[in-house]
């Protein structure tokens, strides 16, 4: 079975969604970071950055959101999470799956920080530069990869929600609005914020 260490209000909405989303039993084993859990010697032994989402299945352990969000939509093909391995689309889904991690994620924290980083060093360019591409991708939509939903688009649309609607971090664009309502309106989308909001 699988069991899904989480926190609420945290970054392990993702995975929660991914979840919800993948119609396969789990369950979820509250991780309160508000109370240091993740530090515990039992969860570190899972992820050794102390930190949610985590996940384990069987033997299987990992942690790091858009990982559990491969690992999930590889290891259960039945989810159609994600293009197969044969499909040409998988090459754009792990881009922008990757793209969640490597490149959204700094850049809301230079966002925050204000930290200076020239674009060449910057591994995302600039925050700028992320959300412009981001934006011109999803104007084609309605999903990163057209007409198929993917497990790039949990990794993507919670980020976006988070920094759009909630943080109010990256200002808003009419691509952007209408994804995050695309996401919203399903209904794994809905159940995952019920359960995150703990
Ligand atoms: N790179 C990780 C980041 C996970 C992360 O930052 N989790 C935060 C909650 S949003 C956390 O567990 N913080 C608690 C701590 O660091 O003590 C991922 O993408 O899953």
């Amino acid at each position: 079975m699988i069991k899904l260490y989480w926190s609420p209000r945290s970054r392990s909405f993702s995975a929660i969604w991914l979840l919800e989303e993948s119609g396969l039993a789990y369950e979820r084993v509250l991780t309160d970071i508000s109370t240091g859990a993740q530090k515990s010697p039992d969860f570190l032994k899972i992820n050794p950055m102390g930190k949610v989402p985590a996940l384990t299945d069987g033997d299987a352990r990992l942690a790091e959101a858009a990982a559990i969000c491969a690992y999930v939509a590889d290891r259960y093909p039945e989810t159609k999470l994600a293009p197969a391995t044969t499909d040409p689309k998988r090459a754009r889904y792990l881009q922008w799956l990757f793209f969640s991690p490597s490149c959204i994620e700094p850049a809301l924290i230079q966002l925050f920080t204000k930290l200076e980083v020239p674009t060449s060093t910057a591994a995302w360019g600039s925050a700028a530069q992320v959300f412009d591409v981001l934006d011109a991708e999803l104007q084609k939509g309605p999903w990163i990869l057209g007409d198929q939903f993917s497990a790039a688009d949990i990794a993507i649309g919670s980020g976006l929600n988070f920094a759009v609607r909630i943080f109010k971090t990256v200002p808003a664009r009419p691509s952007f609005d209408a994804y995050i309502d695309r996401c919203m309106a399903r209904p794994a989308f809905q159940r995952a914020e019920k359960i995150a909001a703990g």
